[in-house]
């Protein structure tokens, strides 16, 4: 369905692998399976296929697979799991700062000069990057990160119990975000994808990692079995409450605040060092990249932030299927996502990410 000339053999994006000549690269022995997968180019430059279930993208596929085959959980590893633009960045920085807080004081801390994604990698990448000696040599214990859904996760994460914790965001405001993300990515002359054709996509289930609610229903249900070792979170329960969040946070990787810390105002301080403000007046997240090749540079991982930022986006109607869309595909598991609803925004402000 591909309106625009392929873009799948053009320089990698940022969420693909990079092109530097010096890069070690994946073992290209996938190359042929993946060529007879069904691909999916309305996205582009990002082009996806469907694998087991789910449109990954492609570049990242080698990577995807090699680390299914070979990667090495260790019993301590912490993973940091999302479906794409949920609020990753953040529960990495919140995640990272709680368990790094007795190593680092706040105003020197690793936070303030390197992005989230340099403090806690981002597998999908590291791999397609044929980087993964990097994720070896890490010391214990690892925190870790992939946006890849529970039933396509290397089998040793499972079979070795590690903790994950999960965030998911409203599917409208995850639209708006992925959309403007991917049109940054957009080489000229391309033209934005019109919202209306990343709408109809998204409802479809056509979009990076998605389907989306099969990857929040995959975690869901696993934090439902298994709630000790899976730890499911909303991002805008984070932006409601981030001291409660954060001290759950901090339990459940083993790490408590002590009382002492509490009233000492550790957890206030570990939220403000990692609140969007502050991460996004950062030099390091102002100008610096990711990776030399990428077209973004950090800051577009620090867009808006808060909740209800659809409304600037998608008419009532269009909220409402979506709306309708997510609640089918949830039925019966008794989880919601819907973060702001379309009434209660029509009367309501956005909840900004001041947190
Ligand atoms: P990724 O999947 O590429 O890693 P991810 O971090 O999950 O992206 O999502 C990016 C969104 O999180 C952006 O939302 P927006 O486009 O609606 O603005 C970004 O602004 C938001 N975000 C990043 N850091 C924070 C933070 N510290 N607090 C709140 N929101 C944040």
């Amino acid at each position: 369905m591909a309106a625009q000339p392929s873009l799948c053999n053009s320089p990698p994006p940022m969420e693909s692998q990079g092109k530097k000549g010096a890069d070690p690269r994946p073992p290209s022995n996938y190359t042929d399976l993946i060529s007879t997968l069904p691909l999916e180019e309305g996205w582009a430059p990002i082009c996806t296929r469907k694998y087991q279930g789910f449109w990954i993208p492609q570049r990242a596929l080698p990577g995807i697979m090699d680390m299914q085959q070979n990667f090495k959980a260790r019993p301590d590893d912490l993973w940091v799991l999302s479906y794409p633009k949920s609020g990753t960045t953040w529960l990495k920085a919140l995640a990272y700062a709680t368990m790094t807080r007795a190593q680092y004081p706040f105003d020197h801390h690793p936070l303030l000069r390197r992005n989230p994604h340099e403090c806690v990698p981002f597998l999908d990448r590291t791999y397609s990057l044929g980087q993964a000696s990097e994720i070896e040599a890490m010391p214990s214990p690892r925190i870790l990160n992939t946006h890849l859904p529970y039933s396509i996760l290397p089998h040793t994460i499972k079979s070795l119990d590690c903790k994950v914790i999960y965030v998911c965001r409203d599917p409208k405001d995850v639209l708006v975000s992925r959309w403007y993300f991917n049109n940054g990515m957009r080489p000229q002359p391309m033209e934005p994808i019109p919202f209306t054709k990343a709408f109809e996509m998204f409802c479809e289930g056509n979009c990076p990692y998605g389907p989306i609610w099969d990857h929040v229903l995959e975690y869901w249900e696993e934090s439902q079995r298994r709630p000790e070792k899976v730890l499911f979170l909303k991002y805008e329960e984070i932006l409601e409450d981030p001291l409660r969040i954060v001290k759950r946070l901090a339990e459940f990787m083993g790490c408590p605040f002590s009382p002492e810390e509490e009233k000492e105002g550790v957890v206030e301080e570990v939220i403000q060092l990692c609140s969007f403000d502050n991460l996004k007046s950062l030099e390091v997240n102002k100008t610096g990249k990711l990776h030399p090749d990428f077209v973004q540079t950090n800051d577009s991982l620090f867009r808006k932030g808060g909740a209800g930022d659809w409304r600037n986006h998608m008419s009532p109607e269009m909220a409402r299927k979506l709306d309708r869309i997510t609640e089918q595909k949830l039925e019966g598991s008794g989880l919601t996502l819907n973060g702001v609803d379309v009434e209660t925004a029509a009367t309501n402000c956005d909840v900004q990410a001041q947190a």
